[in-house]
């Protein structure tokens, strides 16, 4: 599918326009959390997703798919835009990637080309926004209000990074390389959406230039025809409909990695509850996380027989060594077996079998990475409600 007809998708959605609002909707999710009402919607090649946004869309993925496989489904994968102005159609055969600044060769690709005269690469990563779960900050924070559904791994293919870099030939004091896409700022005061990597970084073999998620294109909302994957950043570098690679000898100085996108300059990337950062930094890896996937808030198990916990576990550099699961709210904790490695930027499945007594239990996981990277038990807090990843706990009732 090439083509995204916006008509089609307000109207599927059951959504109607009414002064930039979208109203909707019969069917209705509830995140946890204050107005955290969102209609259900089916926008194009999607099931129905939580609608956060519909000018431009942002599709949250309800957090019942993570239990249902290691891999997100392309139709259940959320969805994220800033810009209204985004592509309606993308023709695949006109289509042309262009690779240019600070190189001895520009090149112009089209996408037989990329797929034919060049090294094939897979990775098995997660992409997650960097708000993911901004909902759940305390004191909340202005941005689009996500539950835990603003992520998703797939296995991702196409051709690396560095082999298209090597082909143009970088010049010497290359610093960055800058990716934009075929969407655009809707009025001339909104900066279009560029991201930046240092040129180490994308010349380092894992970030890739892909065409294909789980085995298919791309749906269209995802970033047909290409997207950049950055494995282990968060979203925001994941570049979509991905049509011009420039290289610059300079830092780049673009309003979404100026401005936007930027955490606390500390080690926590935290600062005290309502306070604001002296010093910023773009927003980079994933830090580490887990989610019992298993069990709702409040589900109910039977009392002194065995429940089978299960969840998922990862984080953005050296891979999960261990999670840690809690029932009685964080006094004591056992040990889960880990599920099938699918590489160390992937979600990787946890479980534990408990028998608990008639009550409630609080039930808390708790993953650490190789290199020793734990989550916290108390929640960090910054002003643009990125970075989530404290201990989550559910409560379960035995009887
Ligand atoms: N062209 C383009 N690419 C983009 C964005 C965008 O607004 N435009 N948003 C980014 C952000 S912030 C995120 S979280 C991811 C979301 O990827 P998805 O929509 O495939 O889930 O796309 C990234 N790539
Ligand atoms: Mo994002």
């Amino acid at each position: 599918m090439t083509k995204f007809d916006r008509r089609h998708f307000l109207a599927a959605a059951g959504v109607s326009m009414v002064g930039g609002q979208a109203i909707a909707a019969a069917e209705t999710a509830q995140l946890p959390f204050a107005n955290g009402a969102r209609p259900l919607v089916r926008a194009p090649q999607k099931r129905p997703l939580i609608l956060l946004t519909s000018r431009p869309p942002q599709l949250e993925t309800p957090f019942a798919v993570f239990n249902d496989g290691l891999i997100t489904p392309n139709n259940a994968f959320f969805v994220r835009y800033h810009l209204s102005g985004f592509p309606d159609a993308i023709a695949p055969d006109p289509f042309r990637l262009a690779i240019s600044g600070h190189v001895e060769t520009p090149l112009s690709l089209s996408l037989a080309s990329l797929k034919r005269d060049f090294p094939v690469t897979e990775v098995v990563a997660v992409n997650q926004c960097s708000g993911n779960s901004r909902g759940f900050f305390e004191p909340r924070v202005g941005g689009g209000q996500l539950g835990n559904g603003a992520m998703g791994n797939a296995r991702w293919r196409g051709v690396p990074l560095r082999a298209l870099l090597e082909r143009a030939g970088v010049r010497a004091g290359a610093r960055q390389v800058t990716f934009n896409g075929l969407d655009v700022p809707p009025t001339d005061g909104v900066p279009d959406f560029v991201k930046a990597l240092d040129i180490d970084h994308a010349r380092d073999g894992e970030v890739m230039v892909a065409w294909a998620m789980n085995g298919a294109d791309q749906p269209f909302l995802n970033g047909y025809p290409l997207r950049l994957v950055v494995p282990g950043y968060y979203g925001t570098y994941w570049v979509k409909h991905l049509s011009e690679i420039n290289v610059v000898d300079a830092e780049f100085g673009g309003y979404w990695m100026k401005t936007a996108y930027r955490v606390p300059d500390n080690d926590c990337a935290c600062v005290a509850p309502g306070t604001k950062p002296d010093r910023t930094r773009p927003i980079s890896r994933l830090n580490v996380r887990s989610f019992v996937t298993s069990h709702g808030e409040g589900a109910r198990a039977a009392a002194g027989r065995l429940t089978e916990l299960r969840g998922i576990a990862f984080s953005g550099s050296a891979g999960v060594a261990r999670v840690m699961v809690s029932a009685d709210g964080g006094a004591s904790w056992s040990k889960a077996r880990l599920g099938e490695d699918l590489g160390r930027f992937s979600f990787r499945e946890w479980r534990l079998g408990l028998r608990l007594a008639a009550g409630r239990h609080r039930i808390k996981a708790r993953a650490t990475t190789i290199d020793g990277e734990t989550q916290p038990l108390e929640p960090r807090w910054q002003p643009a409600g990125y970075m989530r990843n404290v201990v989550e706990t559910l409560t379960l009732e035995a009887i």
